[in-house]
Formats: structure tokens, sequence, C-alpha cells
């Protein structure tokens, strides 16, 4: 066991945590022992991966940032880095809205289906509405009004608020830069070992993941709404599974076409965060292991990986998009709509924005989903339709943001020429002797 690759071990405890589920729920009680006894430990394991988020973005942007001679470029990377994160997103959300419109899932929606679907709209999905209405309230540009925190504790203290940190630390990093190399060093030194200590502490944090994510899936199988998937709400599934793993295929070419680097080795490399990033339906408790693994193991320089994929687990989530496309024409077949191309192409546009708006944390794309329903004119009750399998669909595009994350911090640190060969082949090399 202790020879396997961290990924195997991970995929190992997914599977075992997944039967252990339907053991549990074939008996009366079983749920409340899985509640009870072995949730927890999936939540500490989030949390200790969360706690470390904040600390390692602070430690590598301002490492990053400062080691950057001068501040054109900062502005030369994050121009290519929110550029190309945009083509992806709309590559992204132009699939969806390909395969939805030939694949038509949501057409076979029975009449009664749909009426009694709607009906439980209003208590199953409660809490979307009010995430979703201060959404709407928000004006265009609250995005960028809540990148300035008021105070970095709080901003530190709330994931979803990852855009401040970024920004502090980026502000810290380039005030470093004006500094004089004497006064800086001391203080990038510090950074930089402040640095080495967080990405141990992963390492540590991820000898728990086989067990951490063995409680996740358990806690989700006895959680999962046993509601039997409606044929369609099956097709519409397979739309947005079919998507999502064409976009892993369009970034594995892109690797490939501009790295050199082979499927094997890209998807070898990555394939540890994505896991994590299936079982935790979180792109934000995910960073640090795609921080440490796109580092040591795909060869990416610290100076592109610390600045690239804090943004990208904040801004760039091509499933999400994605998704949002298929869910939003989906509920309009099922309504019976037939949208024009005008309002497919506003689709785009909007699922493109409120991806980038989608906090990273689990069920945050469903939030953002009622923009590009209201956009659209598509009724918000529809959201009733997709509720029951929106959580195996959100760790399914969990894993395709953070893959294209990953994806676009190898194609700016190819064009920064900061890809180097890993430091590590395969995980257990960290831990030989
Ligand atoms: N779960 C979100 C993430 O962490 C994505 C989503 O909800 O769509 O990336």
């Amino acid at each position: 066991m202790r020879k396997l690759a961290l990924h195997w071990k991970i995929l190992l405890g997914m599977l075992l945590g997944v039967a252990f589920g339907f053991l549990m729920v074939s008996f009366s009680g079983g749920k409340d022992i899985v509640e009870d006894w072995i949730k927890p430990f999936g939540t500490i394991f989030i949390n200790a991966l969360k706690l470390i988020a904040v600390p390692l973005i602070l430690g590598s942007l301002i490492t990053g940032v400062s080691d950057l001679k001068d501040i054109s470029k900062l502005s030369k990377m994050g121009g290519k880095t929110v550029l190309i994160y945009l083509i992806t997103t709309v590559v992204a959300v132009t699939l969806g809205l390909i395969l939805v419109n030939v694949v038509r899932p949501g057409e076979s929606i029975s009449e009664e289906t749909r009426t009694e679907l709607v009906a439980n709209y209003s208590q199953s999905t409660e809490k979307y509405k009010e995430e979703a209405a201060n959404q709407k309230e928000s004006g265009p540009l609250r995005a960028l009004e809540d990148l300035v925190p008021d105070n970095i504790i709080g901003a530190s203290g709330e994931n979803k608020n990852m855009l401040q940190v970024i920004f502090f630390a980026i502000f810290f990093g380039v005030g470093l830069i004006l500094l004089p190399e004497d006064k800086a060093k001391p203080v990038k030194d510090f950074f930089s070992s402040f640095n080495e200590v967080i990405l141990k502490m992963i390492d540590l944090i991820m000898l728990a993941a086989p067990y951490g994510v063995f409680a996740l899936l358990a806690a989700l199988i006895v959680e999962s709404p046993s509601a039997d998937l409606f044929k369609a709400l099956g097709w519409y599934a397979l739309c947005v599974v079919s998507g999502l793993f064409l976009m892993i295929v369009f970034y594995t070419t892109l690797v490939m076409i501009f790295t050199g680097k082979n499927p094997k080795e890209f998807l070898n490399g990555i394939s540890p965060a994505q896991l994590l990033a299936f079982s935790t339906s979180s792109s934000a408790a995910t960073l640090p292991v795609t921080m440490e693994r796109v580092h040591e193991h795909l060869g990416v320089d610290e100076e592109v990986s610390s600045f690239v994929l804090p943004i990208g687990a904040t801004i760039n989530m091509d499933g999400t998009s994605l998704y949002q496309a298929v869910a939003a024409v989906f509920i309009a077949q099922a309504f019976g709509m037939d949208l024009s191309l005008g309002v497919q192409l506003g689709i785009v546009a909007t699922a493109t924005l409120a991806s980038i708006g989608s906090a990273a944390v689990p069920g945050a794309g469903m939030v953002m989903l009622v923009i590009v329903l209201a956009q659209a004119g598509i009724p918000e009750a529809g959201l009733a339709l997709i509720f029951a399998v929106d959580r195996p669909l959100d760790m399914c595009r969990t894993v395709v943001n953070v893959t294209g994350d990953a994806t676009v911090s190898l194609l700016v640190a190819k064009s920064e020429n900061k890809l180097s060969e890993p430091k590590v082949k395969d995980w257990d090399d960290n831990y030989k002797g």
C-alpha cells in the first residue's frame, strides 16, 4: 500500500467510500452511522485543505510577484493569463451549447414530471433562492468592488473572498518590488521559507487524502437524493459529462501542442488534484494540491503557478460555464421553449460571466445559473428539474475547472520560459527514505 502512488490511494479511498456508502444505505440506521461517525472525517479533511489555502496563496503569490524583476512582467503575465482563461471558457460554453442542442435532453420530460418537480422547487432549493436573489441585486461592478477587502483578516476568513486575498498578496508583492533590494531581501527570504513550510504541510495533509475522500464519498452516497433519475435527467447528465470529458481532451491536446508534454505525463501529474476536486467539489479546497502538483510534478515555475492558479481557482471555471450552458438550454427545452440563436449567444456571454463570478465552493455554479436563466428569460423554477443531480455534476465540473487552471498555468509558463523538468516525477519520490 505504501508504494502505491498517491492518486491510486485516493482512487481506492473513493471506491471503498462509495461501496461502504451503498452498504450502509442497505440497512436501517446505516445512514446515521455514516453521518455521525464517518462524515466528520471528510469535513476535517476539507477544512484542513481550506485552512492551508490562504497562507499558501499569500506566501506563494508574494514570493512569485516579488521575484518578478519589474511590474511590466506582472501585467504582461496577468494579461496573458486572463486572455487564455477567457478563451477556454468561451470554448467550454460553445461546446456545451452544441451538445445540448444536438442531444436535446429536455424534450423528453413529461408534463406531470415537470409539474411535480417544479412544485417541489420551493423547499428543495430554498438555499439557492436567497443567494441567487442577492446575486441578482448586485450591480454590474459588484465583482470589482468586492476585489478590495476592507480588512485582510476578514478577507482571509472567507474562502470565497479568495480574490481579495489575491489582491492583497499582489499589492504586497508590488510593494516589495519597489523596495531597495537590501530592504526587500529579508522579507522575500521569509516568505520563500514560509512557502516551503506550507508545501510540507500540504504533503502531510495529503497523506490523509485517501481516508478523507473515503469519508466524503460514503457521506455523499448516503445523502444522495433517492429520486430515480428521470430518463431526461439521465440524458442531461450525459450531455454535461460528455462535454466535460471533451474539455479534458481539449486541455490535454493544448498541453501536448504547446508544451510537448504527453497526455500520460500531464494527467499523471494533475490526477491527485483532479481526484480531490471530484471528491470535494471545491476548487478552493483543491487549490493547495493543484499548486503543489503543477509546481513540483509538472515543472511550472513558482513565479507562474503562484500567480495563475489562485486567480484561475476563482475566475476560471470552464466546467461550470459548460454546465450552465447545458442546464439553461435543458430547462428551456423542458419548458417547451425554443431559444433563438441570439438568446443562445447571449448565454455564451452570461455563462462566461456567471462562471467568473462563481465561488470556488460546492454548488456555486448552480447559484450563478440563476443569472444565466434570468438573462435568457428561462423560468428559475427549472432549477428544481436539475437539483437532484447537481452534486454529482458539480464533482465532475470541478475536475474540469481545476484541469483548466493547470493547463493555462502550463501554457503561460511555457510562453514565459518558466517551464522546466518536474522536480518530482512521482508522488512517492517525496517520501523515499
Ligand atoms: N464547485 C465549484 C468549484 O469549486 C464549481 C461549481 O459549483 O460549478 O469549482
